[in-house]
């Protein structure tokens, strides 16, 4: 079977663990690979440090994509993340396009704790909504799920199951695209977990993981990778969120007491992703109607695959 390959439109961070430092090396451990098309260049990324350098990278989308087309080259996956900028998206949104069939997963990067982070303008969180239409799954956390919804991050409570199904409904979009939404874990304190709305079956599932204290950098970045890798690896959506939730848990775990805004420490852990991800056989997603008929879904106690 030949290896499954994702398109990232991340950021390219150097310091300070996010986009496509976690992207590349994750979806590599997993038997991905990973075509990265940076956004930006920036020094270190903007929360925690201040003064970081930034080489906007626009330019470099339409181009990039038209070689690659040139190329013949396809992808079962265009994965985006943190843009630089409102023109980035619509960009993205036609690179997208222009790659179909493939699944488009998009995690709509704004912000965090209900705050946008410092370079999102209103103006690309608006193009940030536009671009998220287009996707066949989501990964918003609290923050974002809010300004997708156009609603108050106050409102927004995902205190108990009824309120998060409503809300991963509701950001479906009437089932257009499958949510998974993070921060998500009602009733369970000492558990970090998601809601994940699967357009294919009309399901509403619930994973969690023991939750790390301490809020690090990059963890959405990291959790949005293993479930990307985990769907072109043929993980039904529940059961790629579960991954997800079980191995940025056991970083987060380890990473305890060191510096927040370094991120996540995960590499000594990839190898542990290789061989949970190993178990699954890779399938070609080029055609997505065929994808849809793969889905199968996993019963919701699928347990820790992470031994
Ligand atoms: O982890 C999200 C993220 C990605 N990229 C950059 C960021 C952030 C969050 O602050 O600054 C550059």
């Amino acid at each position: 079977m030949s290896t499954p390959r994702v398109a990232a439109i991340h950021d390219l961070s150097g310091f300070g663990r996010c986009s496509l430092t976690i992207v590349i090396p994750t979806l590599s451990a997993m038997g991905v690979q990973c075509c990265p098309l940076p956004t930006a260049y920036l020094s270190t990324h903007t929360g925690g440090f201040t003064g970081n350098t930034f080489l906007d990278l626009t330019g470099q989308i339409a181009p990039t994509a038209a070689h690659w087309r040139d190329c013949g080259v396809a992808f079962d996956a265009v994965y985006t993340g943190f843009m630089g900028s409102r023109e980035q998206m619509s960009l993205t949104a036609d690179f997208i396009e222009s790659f179909r069939p493939c699944l488009a997963v998009t995690d709509p990067v704004m912000g965090d704790h209900g705050r946008t982070y410092r370079t999102y303008t209103p103006p690309m969180c608006r193009a940030m909504v536009r671009l998220a239409e287009q996707a066949d799954v989501i990964t918003p956390n609290r923050t974002e799920a809010a300004i997708l919804l156009g609603e108050d991050y106050e409102a927004l409570r995902l205190d108990t199951e009824a309120d998060c199904r409503r809300w991963a409904e509701a950001l479906s979009l009437e089932g257009r695209r499958s949510v998974v939404l993070t921060g998500a874990a009602p009733g369970q304190r000492d558990r970090a977990g998601a809601v994940c709305f699967d357009r294919t079956s009309g399901r509403t599932d619930f994973v969690s993981a023991p939750l790390a204290p301490g809020q690090f950098h990059g963890t959405g970045d990291l959790f949005a990778s293993v479930l990307t890798g985990a769907l072109v690896r043929g993980y039904a959506l529940a059961e790629a969120a579960q991954l997800a939730a079980d191995f940025t848990s056991l970083c987060a775990l380890r990473t305890e007491g060191l510096p927040v805004r370094e991120g996540l420490d995960f590499e000594p852990l990839l190898w542990r992703l290789g061989q949970a991800a190993e178990g699954h056989s890779p399938q070609r997603r080029y055609n997505q109607a065929e994808q849809h008929q793969r889905h199968q879904y996993a019963d919701n106690d699928a347990g820790n695959q992470l031994h």
